[in-house]
């Protein structure tokens, strides 16, 4: 198998971090996409990821998984342990759904507002558009206080204990530098929650 990643982009880290956890990032065969150079829109590279995006995932029998959460499902099939997904249906499905939250809620938001202000974006989101970039702004500020909350009630996001939703929240704040968002500044839980995560050797 074959993974086709991107330094320093937030779902390729999503996808890293996860292995990282279960020690098996080395184990892995990868393939550096930059998508700066428009690596990742040749029609090559289509044929591995439709849509044009990394991460992406090739097994040796020809299939493509192409969504960083589904490249994490093969991945916690193939190293059980630790478990990041759940060990139960309930678990997984409560796992999930503080994960898609932070998906939706959050990290969505703070993509919109980076595509739509940076520079750096200017060509792969042309044509940008302000207003968007703005309402994406105040969304993930809402997001922020959302987990905000739930981290003061919750030592981890779906929990008592560390799942693939901290590394999906843990991505956000790296994601949220980018448009000089760091709502760990003001937000206590969120900020005692990152200094935890952030001493953890897997999220390096
Ligand atoms: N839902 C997809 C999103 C993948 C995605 O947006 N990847 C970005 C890098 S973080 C990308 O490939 N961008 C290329 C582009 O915008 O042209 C996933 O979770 O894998």
């Amino acid at each position: 198998m074959k993974l086709y990643t991107a330094a320093m982009a937030p779902n390729p880290d999503r996808v890293r971090f996860f292995l990282q956890e279960k020690g098996a990032w080395d184990q892995i065969e990868r393939v550096e996409v930059s998508i700066m150079k428009g690596e990742h829109k040749t029609p090559a590279y289509r044929e591995v990821s439709p849509l044009a995006q990394v991460p992406a995932l090739s097994l040796d029998n020809g299939v493509h998984i192409t969504e960083s959460r589904a490249v994490c499902t093969y991945f916690e099939s193939v190293f059980p342990e630790p478990n990041l997904m759940g060990r139960d249906g309930q678990e997984a499905a409560v796992i999930e759904m503080w994960d898609r939250r932070v998906e939706l809620s959050y990290m969505g938001h703070i993509a919109g507002w980076f595509r739509h202000s940076h520079p750096a974006m200017a060509e792969l989101e042309a044509p940008q558009c302000k207003e968007w970039a703005e309402i994406c702004s105040r969304r993930a500020i809402m997001g922020a206080s959302f987990f905000n909350e739930r981290l003061a009630v919750s030592p981890f996001v779906a929990g008592d204990r560390f799942t693939i939703a901290d590394i999906s929240l843990y991505v956000c704040m790296g994601f949220g530098r980018l448009v000089k968002f760091k709502p760990w500044e003001t937000l206590p839980a969120l900020s005692a929650w990152r200094d935890r995560m952030a001493s953890r050797p897997g999220l390096a």
